[in-house]
């Protein structure tokens, strides 16, 4: 596996405990490394167009209000397979189902606060790192 990039985020549930060093170590120690990074509090407008994909399904509101509720750290990640490496660093989305060790299985608080988002696809981390990144601003 070559190296690869995926797009991050430490959501706000994560922010507001103070959780971003912590959820940061856990991604570096996964082998996975910060090249760009940004605090932002995303407005409503990004918060709808990042999660457009599902805008059809019943929790797509609360997930907008839930996202914009406070700020975010924005990051792009790079390393050996990185968009499967930061899936499995991450655990499932419900962290109820998340494997020990995960970082939702250990800090989110629900389904919907569940403290990370991570890329599913080589394809879709592209256009995330491009929907908050200027090419200039990634130092890898
Ligand atoms: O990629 P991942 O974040 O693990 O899950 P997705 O199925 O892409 O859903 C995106 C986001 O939506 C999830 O992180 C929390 C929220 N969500 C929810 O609030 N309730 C659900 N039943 C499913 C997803
Ligand atoms: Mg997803």
């Amino acid at each position: 596996m070559a190296t690869e990039r995926t797009f991050s985020i430490i959501k706000p549930d994560a922010t507001r405990r103070n959780l971003v060093g912590k959820i940061t170590a856990r991604l570096e120690e996964a082998g996975l490394r910060v090249i760009a990074q940004r605090r932002i509090h995303m407005t409503q407008t990004q918060a709808e167009a990042f999660y457009g994909v599902h805008r059809e399904r019943p929790f797509f509101r609360d997930l907008v209000t839930f996202m914009t509720s406070g700020p975010v750290v924005v990051q792009v990640l790079e390393g050996e397979d990185a968009v499967a490496k930061n899936r499995a660093v991450m655990g499932a989305t419900d962290p109820k189902k998340a494997e020990p060790g995960t970082i939702r299985a250990e800090f989110a608080e629900s389904i919907e606060a569940n403290s990370v988002h991570g890329s599913d696809s080589a394809e879709n981390a592209a256009a995330e790192i491009a929907f908050f990144f200027a090419g200039v601003d990634i130092v890898g």
